[in-house]
């Protein structure tokens, strides 16, 4: 065997060890979800064939000639029996595109499919794309809403940073072959935008996130509900905020939908991002929240704080301090897979159960907004507790 055959074999033990390595739960948990000791995808999961040229005759080095820098910000499915991940993989040129991955268990063993997607442009190409919400909708097809990001033409001269936000739409019946729909007509820039499973009143129901600019919410922000006649030619007519940001929350700055809602007996279960400011930059949390099932606009449960923030190694990467989740998977027996991301660099598991999320949603304080409120609802928990050791 050649020297450059003995690099190449070790080069596939090493990634195969990396696949193959069994995911842990973490032993101390906060009883609402058990997080794993390993990331689920790495940059290093993708497919060696990606990074490496394996000809000796090209690459006698055997130098990576496409390096990978992070995977994240992934949508879930359960397809075909397989835990499937459509992730957001971002190249060392900063372009993000989808690429999926399955697992048998959900938890590891992790696998990209041989290509990534090939997604087709919208009449005006984007530049970069990301980010995408899954939704298997009761019309038949899986819907993957995402983010489609272009150069503002109209920024001054020399502005190489403007850029816009526009919610891109795509459907499919096999996450490999995928029809581009027109992208979302809105008068604001648009991310974060999720399509509801159900049809509500007859049309299809999404969830937005109106901004002003690229980054800035400015005047806009919340978590908003709109109903689309055509969803091969969507249009926001009337958009009702129904998840404010407020002052002082993990969610002042902006938030957004994550995954779609899961159904539950007592309600809708959303997950979120909530985004705060300070003097280290912006900081990216998990929230949960409610809604009726006979009114997904009407918010019955708002547990304060957060629900999941960076912790450990997490909290550094590209985006440092941040966690992002726009995919989660409820198995029929009631267990909840949710993948998320930190710091804009890896992709995570947590578990948990439905019954544990409803209790979480239903029996978490509610954000008193001010110090005075929070120290007496922790004192009304402190007297309850003393009451109940008194008979134990
Ligand atoms: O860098 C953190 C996140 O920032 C954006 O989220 P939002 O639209 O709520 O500000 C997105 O670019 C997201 O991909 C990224 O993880």
């Amino acid at each position: 065997m050649s020297i450059f055959q003995e690099k190449v074999k070790s080069l596939r033990t090493h990634h195969e060890e990396l696949l193959n390595k069994k995911n842990h739960p973490q032993e101390w948990g906060n009883g609402i979800y058990v997080r794993y000791t390993n990331p689920v995808l790495t940059a290093e999961h993708t497919p060696l064939e990606w990074r490496y040229d394996f000809d000796e005759k090209d690459n006698p080095f055997l130098m990576q000639r496409i390096m990978v820098n992070a995977t994240l910000n992934a949508g879930a499915i359960k397809w075909q029996d397989k835990y499937v991940l459509v992730v957001r993989v971002e190249g060392a040129d900063r372009k993000s595109f989808f690429a999926v991955a399955e697992s048998p268990n959900g938890i590891d063993n992790f696998r990209f499919w041989d290509y990534p997607v090939t997604m087709p442009d919208d009449i005006v190409p984007a530049t970069n794309i990301y980010d995408m919400r899954l939704t298997q909708h009761e019309d038949g097809w899986i819907y993957g809403i995402f983010c489609a990001e272009r150069h503002d033409d109209n920024a001054p001269a020399g502005d190489l940073s403007a850029a816009t936000a526009t919610a891109a739409i795509a459907r499919t019946k096999d996450l490999k072959n995928w029809q581009r729909l027109p992208d979302l007509k809105t008068r604001s820039q648009q991310r974060n935008v999720v399509l509801h499973p159900e049809f509500v009143d007859g049309k299809y129901a999404l969830y937005t996130r109106p901004q002003d600019g690229f980054i800035d919410t400015g005047s806009g922000g919340g978590i908003g509900w709109t109903l689309i006649n055509d969803i091969t030619n969507a249009e926001v007519c009337d958009e009702t905020i129904i998840e404010e940001r407020l002052y002082h929350t993990i969610k002042e700055v902006k938030n957004g939908e994550g995954p779609h809602p899961i159904k539950t007996p007592k309600g809708w279960l959303h997950l979120a991002h909530g985004v705060r400011n300070c003097a280290a930059g912006l900081r990216y949390v998990l929230y949960m929240y409610m809604t009726a099932l006979d009114d997904p606009t009407r918010v019955i449960a708002r547990p304060g704080g957060y629900f999941m923030a960076p912790e450990g190694e997490e909290r550094v990467g590209d985006v440092s301090n941040v966690l992002f989740a726009n995919g989660w998977i409820a198995d029929p027996d009631g267990k909840v897979f949710i993948y998320y991301a930190s710091s804009d660099t890896r992709l995570h598991v947590a578990t948990s159960t439905i019954e544990q999320l409803v209790d979480y949603c239903m029996n978490t304080p509610e954000d008193g907004l001010t110090t005075s409120k929070s120290v007496e609802t922790l004192k009304t928990l402190i007297d309850k507790n003393m009451k109940t050791l008194k008979t134990l």
